[in-house]
């Protein structure tokens, strides 16, 4: 089965930026099959990610994607009809090719991932299979990282810290999902009895946006709401300081309204991980710091996943290089980072050749589309993060994990405590 037509259109995202759409479409037997897949967009983006392609000028802000919406309906339609569908590596390859810069700033990655991701959903359709089969993996249900507190650059608070996560560990993930959903709620009565229901308002990823500035109070909150609910067992907490945004050249990392040198944030993530149930923290430090991840990780890795993010980018040399000199111990898997398929999965098994763990993620500005959810069950990594269970774009993947659980029925395999 071939590509017969490709064809992208300007839509909105979650944050009410434009964002592209793309159509891929093949005819079997005369009938016509199409595949529709949508590009998400950070907010803390890593400096070394894959460029988007945007429009500049006035007409929404300079977000537009028009530009990138012509070069796929023109170049990309053009080179890729006729393609096998099958063939996601050549389909990739091609595009990567056609693109030709190093950081795919010719076409945008933001074109190339739409392209790329319609085309395995597509491939997926006619071969009428479900969508995580396509991903080569062991098929294992992820635990949902709930992030429900947000800070950072999601949300209109002090909170240095970006994303406060939960972890539920049940017997399945429906189970872990209600649990985590529980604990939200419970998590908005306590805010709203401490602060005043103005501090329960939701950020971009649907976690509470309490203006705080000191980053434990947020620990203690969800803490109450764990214990109050007789979780304490259940759940563990993980963050994603994006530290990145934190962090002033020649000052330090501004942290509860001072500035700490490296050395320092290693020794007040230690406390913090003695004094809290924390499994995993994302981008500790900033993207170029190589020295304080690999500090950290020598610290505390065998106890806590340090993650790379924006010091990683899904890009398989950065992987290459913090594998060789220890610098965290598990990916953040992000397709738009990188821009094509092909490549998330090599990222992916890089990662997990060398015994790292795996982490696929949402962006902060997301659509509708699951198909995250179905990467993280296709490559069998055990851990998602798509924000709270709030917000449509949120509910879009774990709604989707939850059908693929029920779909496999008793052969569903849920990751749970094997992840830790
Ligand atoms: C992150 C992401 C997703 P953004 O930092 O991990 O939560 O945020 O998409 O804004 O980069
Ligand atoms: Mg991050």
């Amino acid at each position: 089965m071939y590509i017969r037509k490709i064809h992208a259109r300007q839509i909105l995202d979650s944050r009410g930026n434009p964002t592209i759409e793309v159509d891929v479409m093949t005819k079997v037997d005369r009938r016509k099959f199409v595949a529709r897949e949508e590009v998400p967009e950070g907010a803390s983006k890593g400096l070394y990610e894959a460029k988007e392609v945007r429009d500049g000028g006035k007409a929404y802000r300079g977000l537009g994607v028009k530009k990138a919406v012509k070069l796929i309906n023109t170049k990309i339609n053009s080179r890729l009809i006729g393609l096998e569908l099958k063939d996601q590596r050549q389909i990739d390859n091609i595009l990567i090719d056609l693109d030709s810069t190093k950081n795919k700033s010719k076409l945008g990655a933001n074109s190339i991932l739409g392209v790329s991701l319609a085309c395995a959903r597509l491939s997926a359709m006619i071969e009428e299979v479900p969508l995580y089969e396509k991903f080569g993996g062991r098929l294992l249900l992820p635990v949902p990282f709930l992030n429900i507190i947000n800070g950072g650059k999601h949300a209109e608070n002090d909170l240095s810290f970006q994303e406060y996560m939960i972890a539920p560990f049940g017997k399945t993930f429906a189970e872990s999902l209600r649990i985590g959903t529980e604990t939200y709620h419970e998590l908005k009565k306590i805010i709203a009895s401490k602060y005043g229901k103005a501090f329960t308002n939701v950020g971009d990823e649907g976690g509470f946006a309490p203006n705080l500035s000191n980053v434990e109070e947020p620990f203690r909150l969800i803490m109450r709401a764990v214990n109050k609910l007789g979780y304490k067992r259940k759940i563990k907490l993980a963050i994603d300081a994006a530290a990145s945004e934190f962090y002033y050249a020649h000052k330090g990392y501004y942290v509860n309204k001072k500035y700490y040198q490296g050395g320092e944030l290693v020794d007040y993530y230690r406390k913090l991980v003695k004094t809290y149930p924390i499994i995993s923290i994302e981008d500790p430090f900033d993207q170029r710091d190589e020295k304080n991840f690999a500090e950290l990780t020598k610290k505390i890795g065998r106890k806590v996943h340090i993650v790379g993010d924006d010091l990683l980018v899904t890009n398989p040399e950065r992987i290459k290089n913090a594998i060789q000199n220890k610098m965290c111990n598990t990916l953040l898997l992000k397709p738009n980072q990188i821009g094509t398929l092909t490549e998330t999965l090599d990222a992916a098994s890089l990662a997990m050749r060398n015994r790292w763990k795996v982490m696929v993620s949402h962006r902060s500005g997301e659509t509708n589309s699951s198909f995250i959810a179905d990467l993280a069950v296709g490559i069998g990594c055990g851990q998602i993060k798509a924000g709270a269970p709030c917000r449509g774009e949120r509910l879009a993947k774990y709604n989707q994990l939850l059908r693929i659980e029920d779909q496999l029925g008793p052969k569903a395999r849920y990751a749970g405590r094997r992840i830790i």
